[in-house]
């Protein structure tokens, strides 16, 4: 079930990154795919249902940003409004505070009690730790020796005494203490003695944080599970442990959604300093199996600075006419850092369609040609049919290049500019203004 939640959500962000166009039909198809693959990762219907329709409006509504292509845009929206179930990932604060670990067996609460430990006491804060699974026989004893090894104390392990006892003697015990943290026990399945249980350490705890411990690899029983603990407690975070091995995680994605609880961190591995802060980029990357989405999102990111907004600004202005050698450096440093503006690269000067070849040669061209005119004058610079002979010798030897790259500097500008002459006819401008938008 697991691997078909993952398989069908790759799938539809594949079917979008591999259609020739992205269209209407498109959109609605690859939103009804992510439906289908959120309903079978057992996130709820009414969520999935407003998910998929902020997708699918956004999709057809927002314009893509200047320089970003419909496609990526799609994508970038697919991610977003999936981050946004996971929300924002937030850390533990570093305060005083009450934590009570709660999970079905065998989902690490032990261990990451032991971590999370370690994370406020590398931080200069006295944590204290309480053992209350009284059900299963070594339980005091493994959360002893993580205590041990961290060098924190622990409380537990009396015979006899019920668990919300043990928690209460623990709080008195540790009132001094900065953080505490309660280890409680976990059932093959949820049991109603269990819930009670819980529901009675919570009440004499009245944690500041009631923390979910979900191992990655637990998948649509993940929502089940996270539903019936936060009907019991209120859960405020979840941490996903086992994020080492081989599972995706995506179950995650349903607890999260159902309990409206953030991720707060995730277990890689059995050490005690084995926690991370949770990333929605890479989790998602990984569940989806597509390395790039990270990339995608910082390109989106670059694109919202308003680098594109700049490019369309300069094209009006040098399209209207007026073009010196700043401009056509400007051009140039544009077009060799930027791929997917293939389509204004075979309009312009010096555009065709790049290879990263090309981009590469372009880009080497262009710190030549800025240490060429790095040796100009401002008058120069704005001017350039007043460069002669002697002129070129002097800006050549000032920029420790020979006379003829100096003339190949200036040769190109002369192309580059009979071609933004062509452009400042209105025919030619309409193109390339579409051109931007479609790239
Ligand atoms: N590889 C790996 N193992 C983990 C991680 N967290 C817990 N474990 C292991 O999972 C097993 C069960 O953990 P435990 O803390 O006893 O779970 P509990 O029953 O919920 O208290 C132990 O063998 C732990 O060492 C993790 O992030 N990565
Ligand atoms: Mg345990």
């Amino acid at each position: 079930m697991l691997k078909n939640f993952g398989e069908a959500l790759k799938s539809a962000f594949k079917k979008v990154a591999n259609a020739p166009f992205v269209d209407k039909s498109l959109v609605k198809e690859v939103v009804r795919d992510i439906q289908r693959a959120l309903i079978m990762g057992d996130v709820n219907v009414s969520l999935v249902l407003k998910v998929s329709k902020k997708i699918e409006k956004r999709a057809l509504e927002e314009k893509p940003p200047k320089g970003m292509s419909n496609r990526e845009h799609v994508l970038k929206i697919l991610y977003e409004e999936l981050s946004s179930i996971l929300g924002e990932g937030r850390e533990l604060p570093l305060k005083r505070q009450r934590i009570m670990m709660v999970g079905l067996y065998g989902q690490g609460k032990t261990t990451t009690c032991g971590k999370l430990a370690r994370k406020f006491q590398k931080r200069g804060m006295k944590v204290a730790l309480i053992a209350a699974d009284i059900h299963r026989p070594a339980a005091y004893e493994q959360l002893a020796t993580i205590a041990e090894r961290i060098n924190v104390p622990v409380h537990g392990g009396i015979e006899g005494r019920k668990a919300e006892e043990i928690v209460k003697e623990g709080l008195e015990k540790f009132s001094r203490y900065d953080v505490i943290i309660i280890d409680t026990a976990g059932r093959h399945s949820l049991e109603d003695d269990l819930i009670d249980e819980m529901k009675r350490i919570a009440s004499i705890a009245k944690p500041d944080e009631k923390i979910l411990v979900i191992d990655a690899s637990v998948g649509q029983q993940a929502g089940k599970q996270a539903k019936a603990f936060n009907e019991a407690i209120g859960i405020t975070g979840v941490i996903l442990t086992k994020m080492d091995g081989t599972a995706k995680g995506g179950g995650a994605l349903s607890a999260v959604a159902e309990t409206g609880a953030p991720i707060i961190y995730v277990g890689t591995g059995e050490h005690m300093d084995d926690l991370e802060k949770f990333n929605a980029a890479r989790f998602l990357s990984r569940l989806l199996g597509m390395g790039d989405l990270e990339t995608l999102m910082e390109r989106a990111r670059e694109v919202a600075k308003g680098k594109e907004k700049d490019l369309e600004e300069k094209a009006k202005k040098m399209m209207s006419g007026r073009f010196t050698l700043i401009d056509m450096y400007e051009q140039m440093e544009m077009l060799s850092g930027m791929g997917p503006l293939n389509k204004i690269m075979e309009l312009l000067p010096f555009g065709g369609k790049m290879k990263d070849d090309d981009i590469y040669a372009a880009q080497q061209r262009l710190k030549k040609f800025k240490v060429i005119m790095d040796s100009m004058t401002k008058e120069e610079l704005e001017n350039p049919s007043i460069i002669k002979s002697s002129r070129i010798k002097r800006i050549a030897r000032g920029a420790g290049v020979e006379a003829k790259d100096v003339k190949e500097l200036l040769k190109q500008y002369n192309i580059s500019k009979k071609m933004m002459k062509s452009f400042s006819n209105k025919k030619m401008q309409r193109k390339l203004m579409k051109q931007f938008k479609l790239s």
